[in-house]
């Protein structure tokens, strides 16, 4: 069966091949370079919705859309929706991870830097029917980038490992590795019994 994957992100193309190729091999993930919505909600489900519904309603076709990003407990869940955009209008992501380092740069004790990466995928039919599935990778934020693998949040965001606080940043880690326990894999995963409908 095939699949449309709704993103502008060639980041979230390389992890999700990787990790459908890991849990669905049969299924055929297409691109979409269709009309970008306006992602005006308030929640990550609202946007992977708003995301999911265009590319569905754009190709006739079953569309899946991740909206993501970093929470950090002491900011109350921010950056949260606006990781994006968190230093500006423009998608920076140096200057985004560089202005929450600075945000924390008070917070010293680590336990008070607990912070997870969020992932909400949505799934849209062609009948109209939606879901959503959550997916979270505890972990800090780190006091210092580190690492040059992944994008966004990845040299700032230390994962922990078995439940317990991590050493490395996730820009430190191969790719197999964050696709093996990212947020994303783990909403993917959560995604994987929906998609017997398409
Ligand atoms: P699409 O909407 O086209 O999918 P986007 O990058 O704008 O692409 P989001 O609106 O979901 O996607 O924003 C997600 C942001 O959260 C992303 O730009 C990063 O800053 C951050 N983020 C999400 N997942 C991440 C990950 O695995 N590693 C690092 N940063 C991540």
């Amino acid at each position: 069966s095939r699949v449309v994957l709704a993103t502008h992100n060639p980041h979230k193309v390389e992890e999700f091949a990787a990790i459908v190729a890991a849990h669905r091999p049969d299924l055929e993930v297409v691109g979409y370079n269709g009309p970008e919505p306006v992602e005006d909600g308030v929640t990550f489900a609202e946007n992977a919705l708003i995301k999911a519904r265009a590319a569905a309603a754009h190709t006739g076709l079953a569309a899946f859309a991740d909206d993501s990003g970093m929470s950090v407990d002491v900011l109350g869940g921010a950056p949260g929706i606006f990781s994006a955009y968190w230093a500006g209008h423009a998608k920076d992501a140096i200057a985004n991870r560089r202005l929450l380092l600075d945000q924390l740069s008070d917070v010293v004790k680590p336990e008070h830097r607990r912070a997870q990466f969020r992932s909400t995928i949505a799934l849209v039919l062609p009948t109209g029917e939606e879901f959503t599935v959550e997916g979270v990778w505890h972990g800090a934020l780190a006091t210092e980038e580190r690492g040059e693998n992944g994008f966004g949040y990845d040299p700032v965001f230390v994962p922990d490992v078995n439940g317990q606080p991590g050493t490395l940043a996730a820009a430190e880690l191969s790719a197999e590795e964050k696709n093996a326990q990212s947020h994303r894999a783990r909403a993917f995963v959560n995604l994987v019994p929906l998609l017997s409908r398409i």
